[in-house]
């Protein structure tokens, strides 16, 4: 027979597990998994405790992936915040001159709005999948200038109202800081990024419009020429209103010790700032101590988005190893997502958790 004071700490226990289990804060394996309601409540989510600190939480999905019903069912109910891979990019909504398709984005945005997400929308321009008549040919100048404009406002306008965000131009930098030498940079001179946020924001007055690049996670050369532009276009009156950092990160590169700072000095310039492309790959076979360090990371990078008042949110590259782009683009490497290709969730998805509860 347990003394008084032993049975009132195993009650004071016994009604915190009750609290825990109740507020979704895990406190054994049934409280982890995906079963929906404990003990009658439903269980909190990315979303649900994200927003307790005024930020999101986000997953890219891709059209393919939408026939298989127990993925679709986590993507409805543990994000608030959407992003199409593919269905939104050029090659996909423009495939011939002049002539639009919205199938892809559309249904997309469709599943959004059945769940209550909102939608970072990706991208308008990008040097990567264009489509055929757009590389095939050379432009001038003032050709390009038309082309660039009527696809930015097209798509933006049809758009208008159902997305939060734009990533208006992705990827306009090489790794030193240089302007990397697309068809649009090669043909329109530098000015080319303002020209498509102002023509995004006249289509779209109410979207966020966004600069969006890989490995500007820490403070470098190519996170200072975001630096250098943002401050510019700002003191120009352009109409940029955030950096996204994709923050494709892989284990063996280590970890981006000045993302905090970097996030920052951006806040500084009043801009908000996301996480939005997040995957942390690894040289497979996946371990246990390999998995603790990327839960390790995700923790830390949703720390760091929390510790700075502008950093909005935080997507991550879709949610689970299943539909991850690394094993394709990385031969020998991948595990980079919160949920294995089971869709259980891994020990980053509990350090997500615990970062954001
Ligand atoms: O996730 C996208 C993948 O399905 C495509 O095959 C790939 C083509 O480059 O693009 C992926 O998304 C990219 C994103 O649009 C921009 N940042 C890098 C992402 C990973 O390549």
């Amino acid at each position: 027979m347990p003394s008084t004071a032993a049975r009132t700490r195993l009650r004071l226990a016994g009604a915190l597990a009750a609290v825990l289990v109740a507020s979704g804060v895990a406190t054994g394996p049934a409280a982890q998994a995906h079963e929906g309601p404990a003990h009658g409540k439903p269980r909190t989510t990315l979303a649900d405790l994200a927003q307790r600190h005024g930020r999101y939480f986000g997953s890219a999905t891709d059209n393919p992936e939408l026939t298989d019903t127990a993925y679709t069912k986590i993507l409805g109910e543990e994000f608030d915040m959407i992003t199409p891979g593919n269905g939104m990019k050029w090659y996909a909504t423009e495939p011939q001159q002049g002539v639009f398709d919205w199938t892809a984005g559309d249904e997309i945005v469709d599943l959004a709005r059945d769940h209550h997400q909102k939608v970072r929308a990706h991208t308008l321009v990008w040097h990567s999948q264009l489509p055929g008549w757009l590389t095939g040919k050379e432009w001038t100048a003032d050709e390009l200038r038309a082309v660039l404009k009527n696809h930015i406002q097209t798509e933006v306008r049809h758009y208008r109202g159902k997305v939060y965000a734009w990533d208006v131009v992705n990827e306009a930098f090489n790794e030193d800081g240089t302007y990397r030498e697309t068809v649009f940079y090669k043909t329109l001179g530098p000015g080319y990024i303002a020209d498509a946020l102002r023509w995004a924001h006249q289509a779209d007055p109410k979207a966020k419009l966004y600069l969006n690049d890989y490995n500007i996670e820490a403070v470098g050369p190519k996170s200072d020429a975001y630096y250098a532009l943002a401050k510019e276009l700002k003191a120009r009156r352009v109409p940029l209103d955030g950096i996204g950092l994709q923050a494709h990160l892989a284990l063996q590169y280590g970890y981006p010790t000045t993302l905090e700072d970097n996030l920052r000095r951006f806040s500084r310039l009043g801009l908000d700032t996301a996480l939005t492309e997040v995957d942390v790959r690894m040289l497979l076979p996946a371990t246990d101590e390999k998995l603790a360090q990327q839960a390790d990371w995700y923790r830390d990078m949703t720390e760091a988005c929390l510790e700075v008042r502008r950093c909005v949110g935080i997507t991550v590259w879709d949610y689970t190893d299943k539909y991850s782009w690394i094993p394709a683009f990385f031969p020998g490497q991948g595990a980079a997502l919160p949920w294995d290709e089971q869709l259980a969730p891994k020990p980053a998805y509990q350090a997500i958790r615990e970062a954001l509860s």
